[in-house]
């Protein structure tokens, strides 16, 4: 029987987080939230929401550490915890909560499979995002040897458990913004299928992205060389997944 929760990473996403916890308690799931090493505004946020929820969990990072880091203490507690599978929702208002059910109901129909929103956007989303976007898509495309990878950037997931705690127990990922492309792409490496479900995803007008277009882009792109030359040593295996369909 899968068991589901949700965990949700925070850095200095004080204006939504609250309205976001609220809107999960109609699916009556337990609640990760990560603490990343947040300012004194965001945590006395977070703190009211724990004590307000009883569902939630709140992790404290005592440092910044990046989105990735983040996510995988989140899944980590999850799996310790006992869960199977963690629904991923990033803190910040962008992602449609309306679809979480679409993703548990793919999730259930594929257990062992990650499964990830693929992004629909309006004009609300910048075009040095867009096109970076699409940088990555071609990266991934080389480095699985396959078009089966829609999208590697969305943080709205459902993560198998199992699957990811054998994939973390041989290598580390990256800790920031390479973190939801690496994991992505190494987890296919491993074997594990991945499903796609189209979602809309917005930029609100007060939000906050902490993305840094010149930091995190050099990061993704030496964790895309990185893989690259990883997929080299994988060619035979990749090219044997072709083949069998
Ligand atoms: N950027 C960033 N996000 C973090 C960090 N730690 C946790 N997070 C959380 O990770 C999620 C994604 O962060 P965003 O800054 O929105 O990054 P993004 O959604 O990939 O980028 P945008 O598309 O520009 O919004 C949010 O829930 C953040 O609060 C961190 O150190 N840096
Ligand atoms: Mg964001």
């Amino acid at each position: 029987m899968s068991q589901f929760c949700f965990v949700i990473p925070n850095y200095n996403h004080h204006l939504v987080i609250e309205q976001t916890i609220a809107d999960l308690q109609r699916f009556k799931l337990p609640v990760i939230l990560v603490d990343d090493g947040s300012n004194q505004q965001t945590k006395q946020v977070l703190q009211q929401v724990n004590d307000r929820f009883d569902n939630v969990t709140l992790h404290i990072r005592a440092e910044n550490g990046g989105k990735g880091a983040a996510v995988h203490d989140g899944l980590v507690l999850a799996a310790k915890l006992g869960y199977s599978h963690a629904v991923q929702v990033d803190a910040d208002g962008q992602h449609n909560l309306a679809d979480i059910d679409r993703l548990i109901a793919l999730a259930k129909q594929h257990p062992t499979a990650l499964i990830s929103g693929q992004p629909i956007y309006d004009d609300s989303i910048s075009k040095g995002r867009l096109y970076g976007r699409y940088f990555t898509h071609i990266w991934v495309h080389i480095e699985t040897l396959s078009l089966k990878i829609k999208d590697s950037m969305c943080g709205f997931r459902v993560y198998p458990l199992a699957a990811y705690d054998k994939l973390t127990k041989r290598v580390s990922l990256g800790k920031r913004m390479d973190y939801d492309i690496e994991v992505m792409v190494r987890l296919y490496w491993q074997g594990c299928d991945v499903q796609f479900l189209p979602t809309k995803v917005i930029y609100p007008e007060n939000g906050v992205s902490h993305f840094n277009v010149w930091k995190d882009n050099l990061l993704i792109s030496k964790m895309h060389t990185k893989l690259f030359f990883g997929m080299l040593l994988r060619v035979p295996k990749l090219l044997w997944r072709k083949v069998k369909g």
